[in-house]
């Protein structure tokens, strides 16, 4: 379906819809394409506000969370942007509610992103582990290129936006002090961030460390959406080895309240999330003591 879904997209950006921003389009042509699946009752996309319930005569027992295209403010300088979504099945049987979405990310069936830069690379997990796939244009296809991908336990790699420095919480500051300045006169961490969530975490997958997006005294819930940006990236992390943190619990037992919610962020290599969550016990250990 992704291969028919691209090519669609790419011929009704050519054939003069170009007036459309991109992720207008997207959105539209995998809402389409969902729709005439007949195996979806529920689809939340970040470009709706509400909820789209399929007619019952197209209706499955699938709930699509999808970005259409994450990371769209970056088309215009040519970095790396994508598609990331996930899916649940329906609680039970009956008629779709907006609680058929409302689960937590630990529920989720299947998770994974296309990233669209250098070359088309979709990343999957369907629960049993973490597979890459990359488009071969000249076959249409997707060729399996990054067999059973798995994060390195720890990295030399931190992801993060330093800009927001200012309104970070201890533990985040903390930590990031630490990338920089190792008590243990270790080499300091490399900071590599692009802005666009899909290359950030595809490189943490692939080299390890982590990407963070914390909560701050200005966004005190983080900035990245719960449904379509925290819950697939962090299913996959931990189906690749590696883990994700909100700042207070795993990720993935987030239950959301609303379908476009937020939540802070610590996602990628294992020991380095457990450095993170060790200063986040530390400050609520003292917070309690005070
Ligand atoms: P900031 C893109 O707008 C996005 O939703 C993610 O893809 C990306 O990780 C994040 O926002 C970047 O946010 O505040 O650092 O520009």
């Amino acid at each position: 379906m992704f291969t028919s879904t691209l090519i669609d997209l790419a011929l009704r950006f050519l054939k003069g819809e170009e007036q459309k921003k991109l992720d207008v389009l997207s959105n539209e042509v995998f809402i389409k394409a969902l729709v005439s699946s007949g195996r979806t009752c529920i689809l939340v996309s970040e470009e709706d506000e509400e909820a789209t319930f399929v007619e019952p005569s197209k209706r499955g027992k699938y709930c699509v969370v999808f970005d259409p295209l994450d990371g769209s403010s970056n088309i215009d300088c040519g970095v790396s942007i994508g598609t990331i979504f996930g899916i649940y099945m329906m609680k039970d049987g009956g008629e779709p509610t907006i609680e058929d979405v409302l689960q937590p990310g630990k529920n989720m069936l299947a998770a994974g992103y296309c990233m669209y830069g250098s070359s088309c690379t979709l990343v999957l997990s369907t629960g049993t582990g973490v597979n890459g796939f990359t488009l071969d244009p000249s076959l249409g296809e997707f060729i399996l290129t990054h067999p059973n991908i798995k994060i390195p336990k720890k990295g030399k790699i931190y992801s993060v936006n330093e800009g927001n420095a200012k309104n970070w919480d201890g533990p985040t500051l903390k930590y990031v002090e630490r990338c920089k300045f190792p008590e243990d006169g270790s080499p300091s961490k490399s900071l590599r961030y692009i802005g666009s969530m899909v290359a950030d975490v595809h490189r943490t997958l692939l080299y390890g460390g982590v990407f963070l997006y914390p909560a701050d005294k200005k966004s005190p819930d983080g900035k990245l959406r719960v449904l379509y940006e925290v819950f697939p990236m962090s299913f996959l992390m931990e189906q690749a080895g590696g883990q994700a943190f909100t700042g207070k619990h795993r990720a993935l037992d987030l239950i959301p309240k609303t379908i476009h919610e937020r939540s802070p962020i610590f996602l990628g290599s294992s020991d380095d999330i457990e450095e993170i969550k060790a200063l986040y016990a530390a400050e609520e250990q003292k917070n309690l003591a005070s």
